[in-house]
This record gives structure tokens, sequence and C-alpha cells, in this order.
């Protein structure tokens, strides 16, 4: 999940219009690829505003807690709106219709938010402090920190729903939230990139080191705490 990404802004509808006409097998200028556009944009929008609301209350959180513990639990934000190329990939992947309804049943990663804190308890903090919120409904937690993926991936999941209000009507949207240390967030990325670099021709002759390299970004995530709680 890269920084806000600028892909689905969806500002050049040209494509956005001939990859729908694609995936769907109709004219792009027909008034099938015409109306799904319109809705895309429109859903898209919903969830852009979606994870406007939800990093909001990361970041009041985040300056709440800066007085009251005397620093910042989140050391950055960051987000983005699933790309139409990465929404078509994941229903297929799934073997599910490409579709706005299905997309919007379906997946609950279109909007992203990337908590990234300093401690490991931070985050339990924040995430315990975002469900207690009266207007987020939370769907589903994994909790990949307490029970690491086997290559060594930790990070902790949580797919909420928010309201957001339009001119008309409330929506409830979905966000997945996910949560990481610096150091998590550090392995993450790289092997993110290594995974996915097409020149690499026997991805699993790293597996082992990768995991290795998780283990050590781990206990470097344990013993900062430590040394923090020794200096409270
Ligand atoms: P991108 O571009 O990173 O967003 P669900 O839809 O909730 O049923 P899902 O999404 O299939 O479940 O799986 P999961 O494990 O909850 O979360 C998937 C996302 O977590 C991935 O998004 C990654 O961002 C991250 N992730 C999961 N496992 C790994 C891993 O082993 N390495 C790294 N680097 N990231 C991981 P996507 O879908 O890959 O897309």
């Amino acid at each position: 999940m890269p920084q806000t990404n600028k892909k689905s802004g969806l500002k050049d509808d040209k494509n956005v219009r001939a990859f729908l006409a694609k995936t769907i097998g109709e004219d792009a200028e027909s008034d099938a690829v015409m109306n799904m556009l319109r809705e895309f944009r429109w859903n898209m929008t919903l969830y852009r505003c979606a994870i406007r609301e939800v990093q909001t209350k990361f970041e009041v959180l985040d300056e709440e807690l800066s007085i009251s513990r005397v620093r910042n639990p989140i050391d950055r934000i960051e987000s983005r709106v699933k790309s139409p190329e990465s929404i078509a990939d994941k229903l297929r992947r799934n073997h599910l219709e490409f579709s706005i309804a299905s997309m919007r049943e379906n997946l609950n990663d279109i909007a992203g938010l990337r908590i990234i804190c300093q401690y490991i308890d931070d985050i339990y903090t924040v995430s315990d402090m975002l469900s207690k919120q009266d207007d987020i409904t939370v769907i589903k937690v994994k909790d990949y920190i307490h029970s690491p993926k086997p290559n060594g991936y930790r990070s902790y999941h949580m797919v909420v729903e928010v309201p957001v209000f339009f001119s008309e009507q409330k929506h409830s949207v979905r966000v997945e939230v996910q949560f990481r240390t610096i150091a998590m967030d550090f392995w993450a990325s790289l092997e993110h990139d290594i995974r996915y670099k097409k020149d690499i021709s026997d991805p699993a002759a790293f597996a082992a080191d990768l995991k290795d390299c998780a283990d050590i970004a781990y206990s470097l995530d344990v013993r900062m705490q430590k040394i923090r709680d020794r200096i409270k």
C-alpha cells in the first residue's frame, strides 16, 4: 500500500474508461461504460472521504495523547485508494465478477490507511481508542503481531465501517487500517518490493533470510519498548 495514490484519483478519466471498457468487454463510448465510469468515480470519492474521516480521528488522538503522554504515539500516516487495476485483480483472484456492486460488497480494502506507530503497545492503544468511538463499527480484526504470517509479516489489521455524510444521505463505508511499528513497516515495504521484483527468478531462495530479518525487526521493537519503559 503506497502513499496517497494519485493513480486512482481518476484525474485521467480516459484511461479509467478504457480500462473499464476492456474489463467488461464493452465499447469505451457505450452507455454501459459511461454509466459505470460515473458510478465508479462517485464510489472512489466516497472512499477518499472515508479515508479523511478516519485519518482525522487518528490525528486527533495523536495530538491529544502527545499532551497527556508527552510524546506522539503515531510516527506517520499513509493512505491510498486502491487502483482500478488492483480492484479488478483482487476480484478476479477471488473468482468474483467485476462490477461496482461486487467491489462494494466484497472488498474491504479499497480505502486503506496505514498507521505507523512508534512502539508495539501504541498500536494496541490507538486501535482500541478508535474501536471505542461510537460512529465506528469494527468489522474484522487480524492480529499478525501476535500471530505473524509464516514469512514473518507482522502488522495489526482492522476493517472498520465509518459514516460519510453526503448532501442527501449518510453512507457507511469500509476502510482497512493497517497498524505497524516503524520496524515492521521497514521490513514489509522492502519485502513487498522484493516479492514484486520481476527479475528475481527464485524469490523462495530469500524466504529464510527475510523471515530472519522480520524476527530481528520484532526483537528490536521489543527491546526499544523495554528501554522506553526503563526511562519512564
Ligand atoms: P496493497 O497494494 O498492499 O494494498 P481480506 O480482504 O481482509 O479478507 P486480504 O486483504 O486478502 O484479506 O489479506 P490480509 O492479509 O488481511 O491483508 C492484505 C494486505 O496486507 C496486503 O495488501 C498488504 O498490504 C499486507 N500484507 C499481507 N501480507 C503481507 C506480506 O506477507 N508482506 C507484505 N509486505 N505485506 C503484506 P495487498 O492486497 O497485497 O495490496
